[in-house]
C-alpha cells in the first residue's frame, strides 16, 4: 500500500464518522492503518509512532510542499475531480468538498500549518489512549480511525 493509498483510506475512514454497524471492510482498513502506524511491530502505537505517522500523512497531503495543507490539497483527495464534469456536477463536487473539509476542521482558507497538524500537545493521542497506558492498542486505534481518522491525519 502506498502512502497515497493509505492516506485516501484514512481520509475515507475519517469522514465515515461514528456509523452504527461498522462494515467489515472498514475494520480491515483500520487494521491496515494500524499496521502502518506501528513501525516497530509491537502491536501498540506509541506517541513517537503516532507523531511519525501524522508527519507522513501530512507530507503526502502537502503536495506543493509549503508546509501547510490547504483546503485544495485535502479537497482533491476527499472528492476527486471529474473530467468533463458539467457545471452542475462541478458545483456538487465543490459542495461535497466543503462539507467534508468543515467536518475535518481543515476548511481554513489559509491552510493548516504542519505544527498545528502534528498536534504537538499530543491531545489527540491522549484522547485515543483511553486506558492511559501511554500507548494506543488496536481497539483504541480503531476508535480514532472511526471518529477522528483525519486527525490521525487530521
Ligand atoms: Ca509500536
Ligand atoms: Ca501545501
Amino acid at each position: 500500500m502506498t502512502t497515497r493509498e493509505l492516506l485516501a483510506a484514512t481520509l475515507a475512514a475519517a469522514v465515515m464518522l461514528p456509523s452504527a454497524g461498522m462494515a467489515a471492510p472498514d475494520q480491515v482498513r483500520a487494521v491496515v492503518i494500524f499496521m502502518a502506524a506501528d513501525r516497530n511491530g509491537d502491536a501498540v502505537v506509541d506517541r513517537a509512532e503516532a507523531d511519525g505517522f501524522r508527519a507522513v500523512i501530512f507530507d503526502a497531503i502537502d503536495t506543493n510542499k509549503d508546509s501547510r495543507v490547504s483546503p485544495q490539497e485535502v479537497g482533491v483527495l476527499l472528492v476527486p475531480g471529474k473530467e468533463n464534469a458539467d457545471a452542475k456536477e462541478q458545483e456538487k463536487i465543490v459542495k461535497k468538498r466543503e462539507e467534508l473539509l468543515a467536518k475535518l476542521g481543515l476548511a481554513k482558507p489559509e491552510g493548516v500549518p504542519k505544527d498545528e497538524y502534528l498536534d504537538r500537545s499530543g491531545a489527540l493521542f491522549a484522547a485515543a489512549d483511553a486506558d492511559k497506558t501511554g500507548t494506543v492498542d488496536p481497539a483504541e486505534f480503531a476508535v480514532i480511525v472511526e471518529a477522528y481518522g483525519a486527525l490521525l491525519p487530521k
